[in-house]
């Protein structure tokens, strides 16, 4: 079996775009590849993070990845920190990284203006593409299931793991990426014009209440623009919360919500509760589970800590081999 890799920062609640860009793939790839999956502490420390807060949100993180449906016995889940090995490599792929490539990151460019209205650019959130093609180049991965906001720092990892391969012997294969084909891999958030995120607080979160869930998406979620009033034939094709039923609503309701909005039979309020229920009934079973494992947290973190031991011997293995051919001791 390959061997594929992904990470999850654990900053704030899983949402709806992290679950339809990447956590859907991760969940249904387990039966086909050796999956390594990873809660990325290192990471989260780039943004804003709260001294002695990080503990809750990993294991609350790990609480929803396992009612998603990561099942330990078939993938291993870990944290980065408990593997000291990725920064390691971290260091040493940074020292064939053209920093030419690293100030080319969009996600940095977009990242820095946020963290400069907090008047703090630090030099992680700069050199943090260097640490994820080595979360990723540790475990010599081949494949990476991500949304579309990760294609250039999975085109930078390859052109890393070429530069090392070329200075130091063929040592690593080049990742893929795995990325969906349709609207899933870029969700937009209720704006309907921002990817979906947690800072910019245009998304549906997992621990969102059903309540909380029908507000935002009946009051806050954005529709057509154009259309001003009931009596005016709507636009699915332009409609993010069209978009929205895409992903959560059967065949059938989608065309008939697509005939009545065309035709003007039914308003953008009717259509938003439709989509809001069908949100719910899926988030459900997730929740419930979520709610189990949160009775019983000394579970989750076995897990957390019989996959971190095993995924250390195979990241020493890969930095014996790593030491060996750079002439480190
Ligand atoms: N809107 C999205 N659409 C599709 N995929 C997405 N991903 C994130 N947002 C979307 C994918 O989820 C995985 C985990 O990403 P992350 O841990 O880096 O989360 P994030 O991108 O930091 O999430 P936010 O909400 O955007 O965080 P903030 O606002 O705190 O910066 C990745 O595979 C990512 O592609």
């Amino acid at each position: 079996m390959d061997t594929l890799f992904s990470g999850m920062q654990p900053t704030g609640s899983m949402h709806v775009g992290n679950y339809l860009g990447a956590i859907e793939s991760w969940v249904d790839l387990q039966e086909r590849y050796r999956c390594v999956y990873c809660i990325v502490d290192y990471h989260a420390l780039t943004g804003q993070v709260e001294a002695g807060a990080m503990q809750p949100t990993i294991l609350e993180m790990a609480t929803w990845l396992l009612a998603c449906g990561i099942d330990p016995a078939k993938s291993l889940l870990f944290v980065q920190s408990d593997v000291p090995e990725h920064t390691e490599l971290g260091w040493i792929l940074s020292t064939v990284t053209p920093m030419g490539e690293l100030s080319r990151m969009t996600q940095f460019k977009e990242k820095s203006k946020q963290a400069e209205l907090a008047s703090f650019v630090n030099t992680g959130l700069y050199t943090y593409p260097i640490l994820q093609a080595a979360d990723i180049m540790l475990y010599k991965a081949k494949w990476v299931p991500v949304g579309e906001d990760q294609r250039q720092h999975l085109e930078l990892t390859r052109e890393i793991t070429r530069k090392f391969n070329a200075r130091y012997g063929d040592t690593f294969p080049e990742c893929q990426p795995l990325i969906k084909d349709d609207k899933r891999a870029r969700v937009l958030g209720l704006d309907g014009e921002a990817k979906m995120s947690k800072s910019l607080d245009n998304h549906l979160a997992f621990t969102h209440t059903a309540d909380e869930i029908k507000h935002r998406v009946t009051r806050t979620m954005v529709s057509d623009t154009q259309r001003a009033r009931l009596a005016d034939p709507g636009r699915p094709e332009v409609c993010n919360v069209f978009t929205f039923h895409g992903f959560f609503s059967g065949t059938e309701q989608r065309a008939d919500i697509e005939a009545k909005c065309r035709t003007a039979q039914i308003g953008c309020f009717h259509c938003k509760s439709a989509l809001a229920e069908n949100v719910n009934a899926r988030l459900g079973p997730i929740r419930e589970r979520a709610e189990v494992l949160r009775k019983r947290p000394d579970d989750v973190r076995d897990v957390l800590r019989d996959c971190g031991l095993q995924v250390r011997a195979l990241a020493q293995v890969t930095m014996d081999e790593v030491r060996s051919r750079v002439g480190l001791r």
